[in-house]
């Protein structure tokens, strides 16, 4: 039995940047064990910082784990209650759903690190962290629509947030502001609304990664609907000058020709193996 099973039994961790190995055989499920990374607790073990050196950014990974892992970062551990939950992640892209997370460190503050996952074959875990004192990213902003824009219709806007590095902007934040003749429809969970004004917390944008967000709006009018897209982090941006975008589309009044429905294709190729049916018996009756 692993004896980190508990949340207030956590391991102790120290040091900068480390990396530990152990086994999660046997480890179970808490009271109040949160759902890191979307998934139930089931296997859950946990690690600790106290006291945490330097204010700056960890990265926490599991890579060379023997199973689909999950990772969560609290800010308290659950003995009396659901912790604050300061990230968390399933699969950071990798092979075998291996989990990565990065947040921001104050000297002196303490993180609890939730290790979960489907352990019932190889119990096996590595857990790695990493920190860098002064992260610095480069976020950009990038709004494109779905296209055609018609009276009365709904139109989606997608607003890209990249990272081109060299560390995770973390806590990122943007916000979408739509011109007047546009109804907000539907925006992800992370995003709220105040009229046409949409606020998003993503979270953490790992470098060398990409965020999007869908927007559906109905277009009221014709004429211009314009959307204004911007994005910070609490992380330092090399360049701030490629941190907000905006789109302005033509909306028009749908043509009457598109309400025509169109034959479909097996009824066109019908169609034309009649006519060159028809072709073929004129010709054999003219020879
Ligand atoms: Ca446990
Ligand atoms: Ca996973
Ligand atoms: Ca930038």
């Amino acid at each position: 039995m692993a004896p980190n099973d508990d949340s207030q039994n956590f391991t102790t961790l120290s040091g900068l940047s480390g990396q530990v190995t152990g086994t999660s055989s046997g480890a179970t499920a808490e009271l109040n064990d949160p759902s890191s990374g979307g998934k139930l607790p089931s296997a859950s073990l946990w690690y600790g910082f106290t006291n945490f050196p330097n204010a700056g950014q960890l990265r926490v990974d599991t890579h060379g784990s023997q199973f689909d892992t999950t990772l969560g970062v609290y800010s308290s551990f659950p003995s009396s209650g659901v912790p604050a939950k300061i990230t968390d992640n399933d699969n950071d892209g990798s092979a075998d759903g291996t989990s990565t997370v990065y947040f921001a460190t104050q000297s002196g503050g303490s993180y609890y690190i939730q290790l979960d996952g489907d352990v019932r074959n190889t119990p096996n875990h590595v857990l790695s962290w990493s920190f860098v004192s002064n992260p610095v990213a480069n976020i950009s902003a990038n709004i494109t629509s779905s296209g055609q824009a018609y009276e009365g219709y709904n139109f989606s806007y997608f607003g890209s947030v990249s990272n081109a590095g060299p560390n995770a902007a973390t806590n990122v934040v943007v916000t979408l502001t739509l011109t007047a003749n546009q109804q907000l429809l539907s925006k992800p969970a992370e995003c709220t609304s105040v009229g046409l004004t949409i606020t998003c917390n993503i979270g953490t944008v790992p470098p060398a990664s990409t965020y999007v967000v869908e927007i559906i709006v109905r277009l009221a009018n014709t004429g211009t609907a314009g959307v204004t897209m911007s994005a910070s982090s609490e992380v330092s941006d090399s360049s701030t000058t490629n941190n907000s975008s905006s789109l302005n589309t033509v909306v028009t009044v749908q043509p009457p020709e598109a309400d025509v429905p169109t034959l479909p294709e097996w009824g066109m190729i019908f169609l034309a193996s009649m006519l060159v049916m028809t072709a073929l018996s004129a010709k054999q009756r003219r020879n």
